[in-house]
Parts: structure tokens; C-alpha cells; sequence
């Protein structure tokens, strides 16, 4: 099975992500890795980190002549942050010592003071520095690999912003796989031009008042083979793995696969979607795209789509929200850190990556294989026989 490990804080030296389990023969360039980061660091709203933000990296192991061995991938992301200013190389420094300027007012909303509380910490920053939505670049190296191999077999997976605040894009026409290089050259990773205006304003009035804004974003793999996941047990069920998947992502506080939420105040008779044969690919299709392309928790051959609601960030320009101070007990705001106004752009990349990497190791799990060629062969022969 597909598995990976990252570690590294946000103010670090660096980031590490393991990825083992790949199969052998996988053509992989550090340019694919690095034009998914670069998408990451996409999207109207972010902080000036982001302008400066390399993602410089380093393939450690695992890749040979721009093929993968079959042996753990191993990738280093330096944190350019570190090598700026020697405030990091002090404050996240690993040899014995402590901070002259230890964060004592936790922010509501973040990892901070459940953190201070379950760890024993008396400074935030020794939560907050791995809470970051920073950690997501290392998952996003991940997932240039999953999407590479899930490339093999013919499925793309791609994310385009359906809300930021309180502005809403159309749903009538998605994006295609094709679509992506539109999606992303819009500021705010919109594909419907005719919200990107309301969306943008939403995050200038925001920033304007040193607030910060959510949004919801809707991933959708195309291409993907029926039957990934299985309806045989909670744990193998795609549609639950897809959730944890994406809830796992920082400030994400709501899934839905399909249209979930809507359907659940439907009829039955309206609230499901029809199957048809059709004739000229000899194959079944759903008349309609409610289920996300998921039944039973099983993939149905239809585009797999799934969305996830990320809440306000919780670091604000202009602290307003009411915390206490750990030391002293008093009643004070959070404190102020350089933040961005809005990563819902962002964390749309990473959704996308969340989804490669679930699908990615299911598509292993069925087709199996030591090599690429013979993981490709087992779906081919598998798709033949329906
Ligand atoms: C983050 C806060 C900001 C973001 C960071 C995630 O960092 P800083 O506090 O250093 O300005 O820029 O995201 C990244 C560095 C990144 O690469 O996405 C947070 O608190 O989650």
C-alpha cells in the first residue's frame, strides 16, 4: 500500500516527506514536483511568505536517471524562511536552550492552547509551528508522485474554488481536466469568470479590515476506473477515506462527496442518479452526478467529486478575538502574526493532492503491481472485462 510520512515545522530548516510504496519505472522530474508546488503558492490573498517562498528541493532517495526504484521516495523541501534570518535559526534551533519570546495569547480556532495543554507546553509556538498549513507543501510532493502514477492508468485530478466567503460561483459547467491551466490562472482559482470579480472583492474588503475569509473548493478526478474502495468493510469504503483524507487538511471543517448535503432534503425519487447503457462505448453511465461517483463506497467509473468547506483562518491581521493569557489568566486578544488573508486557492492544490493520494493507493490496492508496466497491464486487463 501507498504510505507517507512528513515532518518539519513551518519556521524549520526544512521539510521531509517519505513516500513508500510506489512501484518501479515511474518517470519522475523535480519539475513535476516543483509545478505542483508552485501551484500551492498559488491564489490571490496569501501573505508576503508566499512571494518568498521558494519550495526549493532536494530528492533524497528512491529515484534513479528520472525513474522511480521501487524503494521509499525520499523528499526534502528547504523552508526558505530559515535561511533568511537568523530569528529562525534561534527560535526553532534543535540544541538545548529556550525563547526569550515565548506566544502566550493561544489563538481560538487554532491548534494553539489545546496543544499547550495536551503537551505540557508553556509556548504556543511549540504547536503552532507544526499545526501550520505550511506542512501541506510536503503532502503536495506526495501527491505529484500519486498524480504521476494515477496519470498511468488515465485519470486526472483537478480543483477549481466554488465559494470564498460569501461568494458563490455557479456550478452549471465544471472544469475538465483540460480546464486546470484556466482554473489556475484565475486569482482566485475560479472557473466561473463570472464570480471571480465578487470572489476577488471578497478578499480585498477582508484584508482591508486586517480579516481573513473561508471558502469551499471542489475537487473532481476524472478517468477514474469503477471499483476503488469496496463496500465490504468501514475501512476499505472510498467515499470515508476520501473524507478523512480531506478533513486532514488544516482549517478544513467540512466534506461533501457529490452533493450530500443537498440531496439529504431530496425524495428518494430525485436523489439519485439514473444508469443508462450506452451503445457506442459499450459501457454503463450515470444520467447525473449527485452520488460524486461513488456507490456503496466503491468508485463507479463516473468523475469522482468531492468538496471541502475550510474555515476563516484563524491568525488575523487585526487581532479581534477574545483569548486569555496562559501566564497571567487575563483577558487579552490573540496575537498578531504576518498571516494570509484567505488559502482557500491553496488548499484547493492540496485537496486535489489529498484525493490523488487516496486514489492512488486504492488503484494499487486493486491492480497491485512491482512495476509501472505492471500495474497499468492489471487495470487494462481488469477494464477489459466489463
Ligand atoms: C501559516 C501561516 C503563514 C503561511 C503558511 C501557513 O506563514 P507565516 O506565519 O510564516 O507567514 O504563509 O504557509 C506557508 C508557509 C506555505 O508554504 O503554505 C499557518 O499558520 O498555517
Amino acid at each position: 500500500m501507498l504510505r507517507y510520512l512528513t515532518a518539519g515545522e513551518s519556521h524549520g530548516q526544512a521539510l521531509v516527506v517519505i513516500v513508500e510504496g510506489l512501484p518501479a519505472g515511474l518517470a519522475v522530474t523535480e519539475a513535476d514536483i516543483q509545478a505542483e508546488l508552485g501551484r500551492r503558492r498559488l491564489g490571490f490573498g496569501r501573505g508576503p511568505r508566499q512571494r518568498f517562498e521558494v519550495d526549493e528541493i532536494l530528492l533524497l532517495g528512491g529515484i534513479r536517471h528520472g525513474r522511480t526504484l521501487g524503494s521509499p521516495v525520499a523528499i526534502e523541501i528547504k523552508n526558505t524562511e530559515w535561511f533568511r534570518s537568523d530569528k529562525w535559526h534561534k527560535e526553532m534551533s534543535p540544541a538545548p536552550g529556550k525563547t526569550e519570546d515565548p506566544l502566550t495569547q493561544p489563538r481560538p480556532g487554532h491548534a494553539d492552547l489545546a496543544g499547550m495543554q495536551k503537551y505540557g507546553f508553556d509556548d504556543a509556538r511549540d504547536v503552532l509551528e507544526r499545526a501550520s498549513a505550511r506542512e501541506t507543501a510536503a503532502r503536495v510532493a506526495a501527491g505529484a508522485l500519486a498524480k504521476l502514477l494515477l496519470r498511468t492508468i488515465g485519470v486526472e485530478v483537478i480543483s477549481h474554488v466554488i465559494q470564498m466567503g460569501d461568494a458563490r460561483a455557479s456550478l452549471t459547467v465544471r472544469p475538465t481536466a483540460g480546464d486546470l491551466t484556466k482554473v489556475d490562472e484565475s486569482p482566485v482559482r475560479c472557473f466561473d469568470a463570472a464570480s471571480e470579480a465578487a470572489m476577488v472583492k471578497a478578499v480585498e474588503d477582508a484584508a482591508r479590515e486586517g480579516d481573513s475569509l473561508g471558502g469551499i473548493v471542489e475537487v473532481i478526478a476524472y478517468g477514474v476506473p469503477v471499483g476503488l474502495g469496496s463496500h465490504v468493510h468501514w475501512d476499505r469504503k472510498i467515499d470515508a477515506n476520501l473524507a478523512q483524507a480531506i478533513m486532514s487538511i488544516q482549517a478544513v471543517k467540512g466534506v461533501e462527496i457529490g452533493d450530500g448535503f443537498e440531496v439529504a432534503g431530496r425524495r428518494g425519487s430525485q436523489a439519485h442518479d439514473p444508469i443508462e447503457w450506452d451503445e457506442s462505448t459499450q459501457s454503463y453511465r450515470r444520467l447525473s452526478a449527485l452520488a460524486g461517483g461513488t456507490e456503496g463506497g466503491m468508485t463507479t467509473g463516473e468523475p469522482v467529486i468531492v468538496r471541502a468547506a475550510m474555515k476563516p483562518l484563524a491568525t488575523l491581521n487585526r487581532p479581534t478575538l477574545q483569548t486569555v493569557d496562559t501566564v497571567t489568566k487575563e483577558s487579552t486578544v490573540s496575537f498578531k502574526e504576518r498571516t494570509d488573508v484567505t488559502a482557500v486557492p491553496a488548499m484547493g492544490v492540496v485537496a486535489e493532492t489529498m484525493v490523488a493520494l487516496v486514489l492512488a493507493a486504492e488503484a494499487q490496492r486493486k491492480f497491485g503491481g512491482d512495476s509501472v508496466d505492471e500495474f497499468t497491464r492489471n487495470c487494462a486487463s481488469f477494464l477489459g472485462t466489463l
